[in-house]
């Protein structure tokens, strides 16, 4: 206002108006400045360039993408197979749960362990546990990252029928993508990227129908953590830009090709995955081919909450199996059959993606 008045006052004084009009550049140039730096709670992930408001050139801030340890990945699928299969209403499936709780705990902001009852394939009711470890919870800006933590109670597509009944280890199938994301966890823990990042232990995947049983395929039997979690959100209202479920992420040589279902609900965010960890040099793992239509837990997120959710699956058509790797739903899903190197190029890309968002 007094800046305004002098200006009118003096606006036949040339001198005054150069000082009148400096001023104001100063005030703007004061208010652009508090604004970028206290302005936003969240500033601008995308900036990764920060301007000193001069005429200099710009900093270039690098970002730096955390180094995911595999080592560590791998112990953590190993401490999820101690206690057993973690099939839903055993001892073993309790414990880890427990174990799960208590180590996302200790690298997130937040934890949040929702309970559920669920109906399985033969009527039956199960109660389930989703287990989901938040990090800057109040973040508008999120990524979702989910595997599944339960296994399988049967071996119904292991060679020797004498197994079809016997639990198996899920060292692949389960352990695998959480033992991932755990170490993802740990490091969210020492490096903080500037969005909010959910990771959902889902459970009750992989109780869907038996072989021998299964009369019509019912595709609404797989996922039912998922299934739940999607219709009851931990939180009034969540949403996330985009998801990445990992399944089966272990197996040496594993192929990921362009999953069906990841390429219909978020083409866009499916390539540039694949485009992050071909520069890595993942290329022979994250495959550049289109692969099968998988029912897995991001076909429900993306069904019923629609959050783009894409699937990191080892998918092999020239398996035994037909679709999945060789060990898939046998006993020898086992510790014996995960490497640490097809870890590293799965975890590290998600680390890449979560720092380049
Ligand atoms: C079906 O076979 C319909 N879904 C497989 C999803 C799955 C099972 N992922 C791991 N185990
Ligand atoms: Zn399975």
């Amino acid at each position: 206002m007094i800046l305004f008045k002098n200006l009118i006052f003096h606006r036949k004084t040339g001198l005054f108006k150069f000082f009148v009009l400096k001023r104001i550049k100063i005030v703007l140039l004061f208010f652009t400045v508090t604004i970028l730096t206290f302005g936003c709670g969240e500033s601008n992930p995308k900036s990764n360039t920060s301007s000193n408001a001069g005429n200099t050139t710009p900093e270039i801030t690098k970002i730096v993408v955390p180094d995911f340890d595999a080592d560590s990945a791998y112990y953590f699928v190993a401490k999820q197979l101690s206690f057993g299969p973690r099939v839903p209403g055993t001892n073993s499936h309790a414990a880890c749960a427990l174990w799960l709780e208590q180590t996302l705990g200790g690298f997130a902001d937040e934890v949040t362990i929702q309970e559920f009852k669920t109906r399985i394939y033969n009527n039956r009711i199960f109660d389930g546990k989703n287990i989901i470890a938040s990090f800057k919870p109040k973040f508008q800006h999120r990524i979702l990252l989910a595997a599944h933590w339960d296994s399988r109670p049967f071996a119904d597509h292991d060679p020797n029928q004498d197994n079809f009944n016997t639990p198996i280890d899920g060292a692949n199938d389960g352990a695998s993508g959480c033992g991932v994301l755990i170490e993802i966890a740990r490091q969210l823990h020492l490096h903080k990227p500037n969005i909010g990042i959910d990771i959902i232990l889902f459970d009750l995947e992989d109780y869907g129908p038996p072989q021998d049983t299964q009369t019509n395929e019912s595709t609404d039997t797989w996922g039912l953590g998922a299934q739940y979690w999607s219709n009851n959100p931990h939180k009034f209202g969540y949403t996330a830009r985009y998801g990445i479920l990992l399944d089966m992420v272990g197996a040496e040589n594993a192929t990921f090709p362009l999953e069906g279902f990841s390429m219909y609900y978020a083409p866009d965010f499916t390539k540039r995955v694949w485009e992050i960890a071909g520069k890595a040099g993942y290329g022979n793992y994250f495959v550049y081919e289109e692969g099968g239509y998988i029912t897995d837990d991001h076909y429900f997120i993306n069904k019923i909450i629609q959050i783009p959710t894409i699937n990191i699956i080892h998918l092999d058509p020239t398996s035994s199996n037909g679709t999945f790797y060789d060990h898939w739903h046998t006993v020898n899903d086992n510790l014996e059959q995960i490497d640490t190197a097809t870890l590293k190029v799965v975890g590290q890309t998600v680390i890449a993606v979560i720092f380049e968002e």
